[in-house]
C-alpha cells in the first residue's frame, strides 16, 4: 500500500517507522524525490502541501492532515476526501496549553510581574474560578475539551458554534446571533476555530469591542481568525489587558512585526499542541484500514463547510 508523504516541518523518518508499526504493506513514499509510480499511490499524509503535488495521483484514496487543520491543503483533488487529525495526545497537549494561559491571566500572574518589576509587596484581592467568566469559540474536538477541563476547574464557561450544542455545565452560544452576547459575557476569549471563510479575522475591531473592558484573548487557533491592526489597537487602547498568540498570519513571525514590541502580547512559536507520530499513527492507520474495508474515513472535512 504506497502512501505518499509530504512535510516541511517533519522527519520522515519519524512517521514511517510510526506508521510501519501499524501496516505491515506500507510502501512510503517522499514527495517530491520518492514519488515513484503515481498510480500505485493510495493515500496521501500532508502538512502544507505545494500547489499541484496531490494531482495526477489517479487512485488516491484519501488526503490526511498532519494536524487537526486543514485550511494548509489548499487544492484536494476534487472528490477525495480530506481527513483531519483527530487524536487525544493532540487534544491534551491543546488543553494543557489553554488551561496555563487561563490560569496565569486568572490568577493575575501578568499584575504580580509589574509589582514585582516595581518592588513591590501587593496582595490583590482573592477571587475564586466561578467569578471569571471563559469564553471559548469552537466547541468541536479541541474547544469542546478545552470548554470541559475549564468547566471542571470551576470558571464560568460558555461556548460558541456554528450549530447549537448543550454540553453539560457550558453555557451554549451559537451563529451570528449568538456571537455578540457571548463576547458580552467573556473574561477571557480562547479561540480554538478551524479557518474558513467564515471565520477569517474573527477577532476583529467589532468583536474586541463587545468584551468586557480588560478582557484577555488567548488564540490557539489560526493567525488567519485575528485582525492584526484591531488587536493591536486594542491592546493599546486597554480594552484588551493582554493576549497570548500561537499562530500567526505570516509564521515564523517576521523579525520587525510590531507584535514582538507589545508589551502585554505572550508570543509562542505555534506549539499549542503538536502531533506526536507515535500517537497520531494508531489513529491515521486505524482510518486507513477503515477505507479499504469499504467504509467513510472518520473525521472527513465537509467541502461545504470546509471543517
Ligand atoms: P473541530 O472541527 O472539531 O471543531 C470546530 C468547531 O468550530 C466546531 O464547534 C464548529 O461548530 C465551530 N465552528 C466552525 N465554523 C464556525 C463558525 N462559522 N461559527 C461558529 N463556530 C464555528 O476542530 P478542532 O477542535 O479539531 O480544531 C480546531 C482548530 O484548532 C483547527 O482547525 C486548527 O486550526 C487549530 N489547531 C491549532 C493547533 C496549534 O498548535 N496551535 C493544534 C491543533 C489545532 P459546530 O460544532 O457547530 O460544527
Ligand atoms: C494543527 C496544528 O492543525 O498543529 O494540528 O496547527
Amino acid at each position: 500500500m504506497a502512501l505518499l508523504f509530504y512535510s516541511p516541518d517533519d522527519d520522515p523518518e519519524r512517521w514511517r517507522k510510526a506508521l510501519a508499526r501499524h501496516l505491515a504493506d506500507l510502501d512510503f513514499r517522499v514527495w517530491p524525490g520518492g514519488l515513484g509510480e503515481a498510480a500505485g499511490i493510495e493515500f496521501a499524509l500532508v502538512w502544507r502541501p505545494p500547489p499541484g503535488m496531490l494531482d495526477g495521483l489517479p487512485n488516491l484514496k484519501a488526503v490526511f492532515s498532519l494536524g487537526a487543520g486543514v485550511e494548509h491543503i489548499a487544492d484536494p483533488p476534487p472528490g477525495v476526501p480530506v481527513v483531519r487529525l483527530v487524536d487525544p495526545v493532540l487534544t491534551r497537549g491543546m488543553t494543557e496549553y489553554v488551561s496555563a494561559r487561563v490560569l496565569h491571566y486568572f490568577r493575575e500572574f501578568p499584575l504580580y510581574a509589574d509589582s514585582q518589576r516595581r518592588g513591590e509587596w501587593r496582595k490583590r484581592p482573592f477571587r475564586q474560578a466561578a467569578e471569571c467568566r471563559v469564553g471559548v469559540m469552537g466547541q468541536g474536538v479541541l474547544g469542546g475539551d478545552a470548554a470541559a477541563a475549564l468547566a471542571a476547574m470551576g470558571f464560568s464557561v460558555a461556548g460558541w458554534s456554528r450549530t447549537q450544542k448543550r454540553l453539560d455545565g457550558i453555557e451554549g452560544f451559537h451563529g451570528e446571533s449568538g456571537l455578540i452576547p457571548f463576547l458580552g459575557r467573556t473574561d477571557i476569549l480562547v479561540c480554538l476555530l478551524p479557518l474558513t471563510p467564515e471565520t477569517e479575522d474573527i477577532v476583529n475591531a467589532r468583536t474586541l469591542e463587545a468584551l468586557p473592558r480588560g478582557a484577555y484573548l488567548i488564540n490557539a487557533a489560526r493567525g488567519g481568525h485575528v485582525d492584526e491592526e484591531a488587536l493591536l489597537a486594542a491592546l493599546e487602547s486597554g480594552r484588551l489587558a493582554g493576549a497570548t498568540l500561537d499562530v500567526f498570519k505570516t509564521e515564523p513571525l517576521p523579525a520587525d512585526h510590531p507584535f514582538w514590541r507589545a508589551s502585554s502580547l505572550t508570543i509562542t512559536p505555534h506549539i499549542a499542541s503538536l502531533t506526536v507520530p507515535a500517537s497520531a499513527a494508531a489513529e491515521i492507520t486505524a482510518n486507513i484500514a477503515r477505507i479499504r474495508d469499504g467504509r467513510e474515513p472518520l473525521h472527513a472535512v465537509d467541502p461545504a463547510r470546509g471543517y
